[in-house]
């Protein structure tokens, strides 16, 4: 078993990364550090660096290299438990060589999912930005609709997920994972999970991390 376990989640817009990593962290002593979260929040509090971010994100465009670097390499330096789960970073090479050389990642988790599915899925979700949970109104939707089940707080829907942002957002990831895929395949650390539910892909990705964390609880049911 590995004491500090270092992971990233790799997978198209919509393919369950949020909905995994949140039932990873439930099972498994990692800190969930989700770069498309903070830049929300960023986005949210007016920031400098959240102002710069809108205008990439609100096309479906990448934030440039640079700016992602700095932000997820400070976030990961402020972690204390050393275990940790990246998810949206690394996208490009540079992010995924720049990390690597910084910190070595044991395992890049890959979700594929088909995209016919994950357009229909999008469509129906609904976040709360402060903490970035994630509803569907099909999949898990709130308790009461438009509130948040923890804070009863509203939820919206994403800046970047209307019908055109998301077709540029899958067509940005169709171009530019394949690299990053290369690289963890290489380093002989990707390991990929196919399926059409994240209720399908969870048990794959529990029985694997398992093999090398020790869970928290040993049930596979979140
Ligand atoms: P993000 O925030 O990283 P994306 O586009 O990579 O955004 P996204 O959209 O957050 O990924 P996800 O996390 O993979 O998707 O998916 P999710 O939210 O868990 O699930 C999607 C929906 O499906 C939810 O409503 C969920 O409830 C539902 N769902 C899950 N499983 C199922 C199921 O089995 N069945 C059904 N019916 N529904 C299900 O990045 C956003 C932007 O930030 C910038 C970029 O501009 C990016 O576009 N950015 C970066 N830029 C450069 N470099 C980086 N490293 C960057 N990171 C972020
Ligand atoms: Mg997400």
């Amino acid at each position: 078993m590995i004491k500090n376990f270092r992971a990233v989640i790799l997978g198209a817009p919509g393919s369950g990364k949020g909905t995994i990593s949140s039932r990873i962290v439930r099972k498994f002593e990692m800190k969930h550090i989700s770069s498309g979260d903070i830049l929300r929040l960023n986005i949210e509090q007016k920031t400098p660096l959240g102002l710069d971010a809108q205008k990439y994100m609100k096309q479906g465009n990448l934030v440039p290299d640079e700016v992602m670097i700095g932000l997820i390499i400070g976030e990961i330096e402020k972690c204390k438990t050393g275990s940790w789960l990246l998810d949206g970073f690394p996208r490009t090479k540079k992010q995924a060589e720049t990390l690597y050389s910084k910190a070595p990642v044991d395992t890049a988790l890959n979700l594929i999912v088909p995209f016919d599915i994950i357009v229909d899925r999008i469509q129906k979700r609904w976040v709360h930005l402060p903490s970035g949970r994630v509803y569907n109104t099909d999949f898990n939707a709130p308790k009461v609709a438009g509130l948040d089940d923890v804070t009863g707080e509203r939820l919206v829907q994403r800046e970047d997920d209307t019908p055109a942002a998301v077709m540029k957002r899958l067509d940005v990831y169709s171009k530019t994972l394949g690299p990053v895929i290369e690289f963890y395949k290489s380093k002989g650390i990707l390991e990929e999970f196919s399926g059409k539910a994240s209720d399908e892909i969870w048990p794959m990705v529990y029985k694997y991390l398992s093999s090398h964390i020790a869970p928290i609880s040993q049930d596979v049911k979140i």
